[in-house]
């Protein structure tokens, strides 16, 4: 016992000359130089406590000491910093906040089993990756506004034309829209420019189809609103007028007429010949009857 202790002093006592001295270029037997210079004992290395100055005793650790956990990037900390919310591996994939059974009190745990700062949660930033840390939000934090399905976004995210709530309901209820985007004539709705004379109908009045000009590969209704050429006769009323549904049922119902004059006449032959075998095998039988009765 007295003898480790003796051993440890005699360690400690060498590290001390070596750090009050200039630094060693290397350090000896028993000891690790830190990326600093400085000598610490071998066993601190990889141990979870921070022992150079410069912290280079807890990096690029293959495995570590049982009082401390590897992250990803080959760091070593306290098993205590495991799941508590902080970013203590520094790493980005931050590995010692992933893949936890539980979270330590006071902490949120993600969907994804991360664990994140509470202060994290509800605040319109995603933390947990899968947006798990915004659903579901009695109030939002500041700087961030709740949707109609309880989700919080960041504010400027409101009326700039993308629908960041899932349910739109941040492009609904706007005075003015951000700069990316246009307001509907109707309805306090911001779409986004790209949305405009599309094609589409984004406004609930279709007031973005109302254009002068058109993007180009788009058709008009015969009102003059843009319309995509791929609903033009897809059996749906699309424009207000429903003249995109007119003059194209004709092709079809053409096609229809003549498939099921085909088809009639088809059957018409089926029967017929049917009609034809029957007979004459009755015919035939009658005969044979004839020949039998005959015979006998
Ligand atoms: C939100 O609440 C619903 C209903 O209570 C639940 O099914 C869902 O898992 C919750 N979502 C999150 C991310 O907590
Ligand atoms: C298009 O807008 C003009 C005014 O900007 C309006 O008079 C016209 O009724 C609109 N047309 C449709 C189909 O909404
Ligand atoms: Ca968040
Ligand atoms: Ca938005
Ligand atoms: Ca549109």
């Amino acid at each position: 016992m007295l003898g480790i202790y003796s051993k440890r002093l005699a360690l400690w006592c060498l590290v001390l000359i070596h750090t009050g001295s200039t630094k060693l270029t290397t350090c000896s037997t028993y000891t690790w130089r830190c990326k600093d210079g400085d000598c610490i004992p071998l066993s601190d290395r990889c141990d979870g406590f921070k022992d150079c100055k410069d912290h280079s005793d807890e990096a690029g650790c293959a495995s570590c000491k049982p009082a401390a956990w590897l992250c990803n990037n080959g760091k070593c900390i306290k098993h205590q910093y495991r799941c508590n919310g902080d970013n203590d591996c520094g790493d980005k994939d931050e590995s010692d906040e992933i893949n936890c059974n539980d979270c330590q009190p006071g902490v949120w745990r993600c969907m994804t089993k991360k664990c994140i700062n509470n202060d994290d949660r509800c605040n319109g930033d995603d933390d947990c990756g899968d947006d798990s840390d915004e659903q579901n939000c009695t109030v939002c934090q500041a700087g961030s506004w709740q949707c109609d399905n309880r989700k919080c976004i960041k504010s400027r995210h409101k009326c700039d034309g993308d629908d960041d709530c899932g349910d739109e309901s941040d492009e609904r209820y706007c005075e003015t829209c951000k700069s990316t985007s246009w307001l509907c004539n109707t309805g306090l709705r911001c779409i986004n420019h790209n949305k405009k004379c599309d094609g589409y109908k984004d406004c609930p009045d279709n007031s973005d189809e109302n254009c002068t000009v058109c993007n180009a590969g788009v058709d008009r209704c015969e009102d003059g609103t843009c319309l995509s050429r791929n609903l033009r006769c897809n059996g749906v009323k699309d424009c207000l007028d429903n003249s995109d549904e007119v003059n194209c049922a004709d092709d079809t119902n053409h096609i229809q007429y003549f498939l099921g004059a085909a088809g009639l006449l088809l059957l018409l032959v089926i029967i017929v010949t049917l009609g034809i075998l029957c007979r004459n095998r009755r015919k035939g039988e009658l005969l044979v009857l004839v020949s039998k009765k005959q015979q006998h």
